[in-house]
């Protein structure tokens, strides 16, 4: 019989960074989710909506699954560091740099729930970023780090520049104790550094104010207020992790070939996303997170960044 700690051993030498195991009981802070939903603070992501029963009840997820196995990825590029640039400039989120992760660490999982499916388990279902997964609810309770004010799961000695991915499967592994502490004292420096005020709260998040939401997930024109704010960033925002004291000591370059910088667009061309059409859009970029908005979505977040930062100068 497979024990928890060989499915450790094996997802350490399939290169991710800790991997623990969650149970799959009803969600502790599923009034949150409630809360947060009815507030609006979705947006327009109404899958969060839809996905919100399982969310809260990660037990419906894969109704034979017993567990989640989870694991961390590591995903920060190797050039980057994790200090806020005082110079304006437009920038992109560090993930954003490399290879799609949804793909990448996909691939690993599924080695994963493979050697799952060797060791007898019968369902071994790997999700990474898609379906309703919980996902920092899960590490959480696998005893992989705490839930920082930023909303961020962070791990203590690595930090959350870390991608979260979990195989539900039906092996009766031990469940780690989840991570019960809140390491982030009366720190509030990530509450603080938000250029667009978006927490509403500590570990409560208004997507409709973020950066993130408003590059990646937002599909209009992105509204002047946090446009004037967005201080160059033009796919997705870092600032919330860069400011936080767990990466400034912790976090280490991943060694992963697919999470370096393979096709970042000229960050002092702003008519760069404007001269290219579909397909060659499709060619630099089909297999990066840049395909989510696509090119209409960038030349928007483009003009918005390169404003942002001649404001600036
Ligand atoms: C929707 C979404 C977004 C939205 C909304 C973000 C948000 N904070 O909710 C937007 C587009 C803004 C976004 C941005 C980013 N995202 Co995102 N996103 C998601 C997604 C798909 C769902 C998150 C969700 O359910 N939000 C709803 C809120 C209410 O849920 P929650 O934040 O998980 O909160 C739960 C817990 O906090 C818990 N809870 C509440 N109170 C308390 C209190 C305590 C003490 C505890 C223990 C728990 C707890 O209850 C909540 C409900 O379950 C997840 C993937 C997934 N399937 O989970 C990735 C995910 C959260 N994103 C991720 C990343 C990397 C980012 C960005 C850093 C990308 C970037 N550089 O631009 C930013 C970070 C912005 C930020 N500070 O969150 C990673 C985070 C990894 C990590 N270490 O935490 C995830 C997990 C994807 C992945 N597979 O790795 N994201
Ligand atoms: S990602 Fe940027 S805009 Fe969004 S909450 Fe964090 S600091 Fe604010
Ligand atoms: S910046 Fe401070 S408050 Fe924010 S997540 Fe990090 S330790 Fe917690």
């Amino acid at each position: 019989m497979v024990t928890a700690l060989e499915v450790k051993a094996w997802a350490n030498e399939l290169g991710f960074v800790a991997c623990g195991i969650a149970h799959l009981e009803p969600n502790r802070h599923g009034d949150a989710l409630d809360d947060w939903l009815a507030r609006g603070y979705a947006g327009t992501m109404r899958y969060l909506h839809r996905q919100a029963r399982q969310r809260k009840a990660p037990g419906l997820i894969v109704p034979e699954a017993r567990v989640a196995v989870v694991v961390l990825e590591n995903y920060l590029p190797s050039h980057h560091s994790v200090r806020p640039s005082v110079r304006p400039s437009v920038k992109l989120a560090k993930y954003a740099q490399g290879e799609d992760y949804h793909r990448a660490l996909i691939r690993r999982l599924d080695q994963l729930a493979a050697r799952l499916l060797q060791g007898g388990a019968r369902v071994a279902r790997p999700y990474a970023d898609a379906g309703p997964v919980p996902e920092r609810e899960l590490a959480q309770r696998a005893g992989l780090g705490w839930i920082g004010k930023n909303t961020m799961l962070i791990r203590p000695a690595a930090g959350s520049f870390v991608f979260i991915g979990s195989v539900f499967t039906d092996l009766a592994l031990a469940p780690d104790a989840p991570f019960d502490l809140d390491r982030c004292g009366s720190c509030t420096r990530c509450l603080d550094a938000c250029p667009t005020d978006a927490f509403a709260g500590p570990r409560v998040l208004d997507a409709n104010r973020c950066l993130s939401y408003l590059t990646i997930e937002w599909r209009g024109d992105i509204p002047t207020e946090p446009a004037a704010r967005s201080e160059g960033w033009a796919f997705g925002c870092d600032i919330c992790n860069d400011v936080c004291p767990w990466n400034q000591q912790f976090a280490r370059p991943s060694e992963r070939p697919e999470y370096q910088p393979r096709a970042i667009p000229p960050l002092d061309d702003p008519g760069f996303f404007d001269r290219l059409t579909e397909e060659q859009f499709a060619r630099q970029f089909g297999d990066t997170p840049l395909e989510r908005p696509g090119l209409a979505g960038m030349q928007r977040n483009w003009r918005m960044a390169f404003a942002a930062v001649n404001s600036k100068q």
